[in-house]
């Protein structure tokens, strides 16, 4: 958390960004800086074959999983990993953020700052469903 917390402070000052109360998103090229200095420390929501998979840091993946758990500050990914097929990934749970269209190998980098529920759907493809447990 000590070694995150700059970087999140520096992301915030330097990279476009749309920040609010409990979420925080960066995208495009600052995302994908990101995304590749935390490979390895952070789980990935990845979008495949029209499905949602979990990649925990280790690499272990989990098809279509019903829900995942993050800490509160605790940044993931959400990757388009398609060939052609675009997502749109929005909050049920908090409108204040939305990934709009997100073209294959786009990257978002996620994080929400306080503990609560959060259900994650694509707005082209309504099977796609995560529910986000975020603890204290
Ligand atoms: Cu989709």
């Amino acid at each position: 958390m000590k070694k995150r917390m700059p970087m999140l402070l520096m992301a915030l000052l330097l990279f476009p960004f749309t920040t609010l109360a409990e979420t925080v998103v960066v995208e495009g090229e600052s995302a994908k800086s990101m995304y590749n200095a935390d490979m390895g420390k952070t789980q990935v929501l990845s979008q495949k074959n029209k499905s949602f998979i979990l990649r925990a840091p280790n690499g272990n993946e989990i098809i279509s999983p019903t829900t995942m758990t993050v800490k509160a500050g605790e940044r993931f990914y959400i990757l388009n990993e398609e060939e052609i097929f675009i997502h749109n990934v929005y909050d049920t749970s908090d409108s204040s953020w939305v990934l709009k269209k997100q073209l294959p190998s786009n990257i978002a980098a996620i994080t929400f700052t306080t503990a609560g529920k959060h259900s994650l759907r694509c707005a082209i493809h309504p099977a796609m469903e995560v529910n986000v447990d975020v603890l204290p």
